[in-house]
């Protein structure tokens, strides 16, 4: 008997998304080394939280793939390019990279519903969420740097960013899950 319940155009998706995920931990970690290196901690702890974030998205991927019955295919994680040329290009760069992979989130998210695949549609909408969650925190720290100078930024107003940027939280408050009572 077949206990796989995964079509193979979902399956294989779900494998590539997979490895996305685990590409973009690569870029937060090449990323946060480059800012460890370069002085700005904050940055830098910021974005090695991310990677732990991105592999954990990896590891959903991967066991749902498996609670489905169907195959994993660990692959090859792609180079994460060249480092970022300065604080604005990293979250520039960091953000087109998340942009990237909401995109590829709702390629799926329309494949399941072509394909009434329901229960791979209803795992997917944690990540719709958490897609609009990580855009927004970077576009805040993108709208932060452009205020402060963009590409041109003072060492001292990167230094206050940085600074700020190790306690601050690494969830974007979103205005759709505000209440009347808790605005
Ligand atoms: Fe996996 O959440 Fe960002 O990319």
């Amino acid at each position: 008997m077949n206990t796989n319940r995964l079509s193979t155009t979902i399956c294989e998706a779900l494998n590539n998304q997979m490895t996305k995920e685990a590409h973009a931990a690569q870029i937060y970690l090449a990323y946060g080394s480059w800012a460890d290196a370069n002085g700005y901690q904050g940055i830098s702890n910021f974005l090695f939280r991310h990677a732990n974030e991105e592999r954990n998205h990896m590891m959903k991927f991967l066991e749902y793939i498996l609670e489905r019955g169907a195959t994993v295919r660990v692959q090859a994680i792609p180079d994460p390019g060249p480092n970022p040329t300065g604080v604005f290009d990293c979250f520039k760069k960091t953000f087109e990279q998340e942009v990237g992979n909401t995109e590829a989130i709702y390629k799926i998210v329309k494949q399941s519903f072509d394909e009434a695949d329901w229960a791979t549609w209803n795992f997917l909408q944690w990540f719709v969420k958490e897609q609009t969650e990580e855009e927004t925190l970077v576009m805040n720290m993108l709208d932060k740097i452009k205020i402060a100078g963009g590409e041109k930024a003072s060492d001292e107003s990167l230094y206050s960013i940085d600074r700020d940027l190790g306690s601050t939280d690494d969830e974007a408050e979103l205005a759709r899950d505000k209440t009347v009572e808790a605005p």
